[in-house]
């Protein structure tokens, strides 16, 4: 059985929105057209800068990062091992078209295009990210909770995580032909993590589509957790009962773990989790319990002591 995690609970605005998705995707039958989404499905004219957002701040007064800092400092390890310069070396990786596979314990296994996805009802959410190097950001993403289309493919009873891959193409991704990481880039939830409503698949940022940089066209956003559980370009989710391996685990098993929640009082072995330094502005802030969403999030970890942070 899975368990149905109070926060799972759905309004009936969402389900109508729902029901209206499982028929355009003609996995129930009937005839009623979508409503537009409202993101940009195209890429931004060379030199466009960001569009206006709803808020210039997170909801606890947080200013946003700039635009110019979050698609130019970048961590995309498929690419490079450093953060600047990304957006020149992703400017030619190709994310049209592009499919994500939903596969393992679910009802029936599926293939989306890239444009069925942009037909969830897209919304947007400011965002603190915080990256296990002790750097952060506040980003205003859009995208659709996870849970929508997780439960639009009926998860068998037996499943109990969610693997998520990037894809695998040394050609296009160079930094792939490093043989020192076990690629592809793989990372995992537990499924009442991922059925989360903050837990987002991300198309766009700063209401333009996702640059390459930032893991386009489609990339996973988990804000309680370190950056790296974020996975970027996704081309497969796949149900599973057992726990997935992800690549940081393979990686550096004594130093990155599957569950990662931000916590300030369990440091790196190499390095203090106390504070953080947030991109594009000079002071070092304090890191909050679960990134500051502990309300949200700490009933999905009952034996905290344990699970808060894994090496
Ligand atoms: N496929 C893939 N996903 C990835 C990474 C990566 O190297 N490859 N880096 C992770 C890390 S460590 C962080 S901090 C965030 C950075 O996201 P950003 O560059 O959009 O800020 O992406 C995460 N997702
Ligand atoms: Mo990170």
């Amino acid at each position: 059985m899975i368990k149905i995690h109070s926060s799972e609970i759905t309004p009936e605005h969402v389900y109508l929105s729902r029901r209206q998705f499982l028929q355009g995707m003609g996995l129930v039958a009937g005839h009623a057209l979508l409503t537009a989404c409202g993101a940009r499905t195209s890429p931004p004219p060379a030199g466009d800068s960001a569009l206006p957002t709803s808020s210039a701040t997170d909801e606890l007064g947080n200013a946003l990062t700039p635009f110019d800092a979050v698609t130019g400092y970048n961590n995309f390890y498929e690419f490079t091992l450093r953060k600047e310069g990304v957006a020149r070396l992703t400017k030619d990786f190709v994310t049209e078209p592009w499919t994500v596979t939903v596969d393992g314990l679910v009802s029936q296994p599926r293939t989306f295009g890239m444009e069925e996805l942009l037909k969830f009802t897209q919304e947007e959410r400011v965002y603190r990210m915080r990256c296990v190097e002790a750097w952060a950001m506040v980003i205003p993403w859009q995208g659709f909770p996870l849970a929508q289309l997780l439960k639009a493919m009926e998860p068998l009873s037996s499943a109990r995580y969610v693997q998520f891959e990037t894809l695998y193409d040394p050609e296009s991704m160079p930094g792939q032909k490093d043989k020192s990481f076990p690629w592809p880039y793989v990372e995992g939830l537990r499924l009442d993590e991922a059925l989360h409503d903050l837990t987002l698949l991300s198309t766009g940022l700063y209401g333009q589509t996702l640059l390459p940089q930032n893991g386009a066209p489609l990339r996973l956003v988990v804000p309680w957790k370190y950056g790296f559980k974020s996975i970027k370009s996704i081309v497969k989710i796949t149900l599973t009962e057992a726990q997935p391996t992800t690549l940081w685990m393979a990686a550096g098993p004594t130093e990155y773990g599957f569950w990662a929640n931000v916590n300030p009082k369990v440091d790196h072995p190499r390095w203090s989790q106390a504070t953080e330094r947030r991109i594009g502005e000079n002071k070092r802030v304090e890191t909050l319990f679960f990134n500051g969403y502990a309300d949200e999030v700490a009933d999905l970890y009952p034996d905290l002591d344990k699970r808060s942070w894994y090496y």
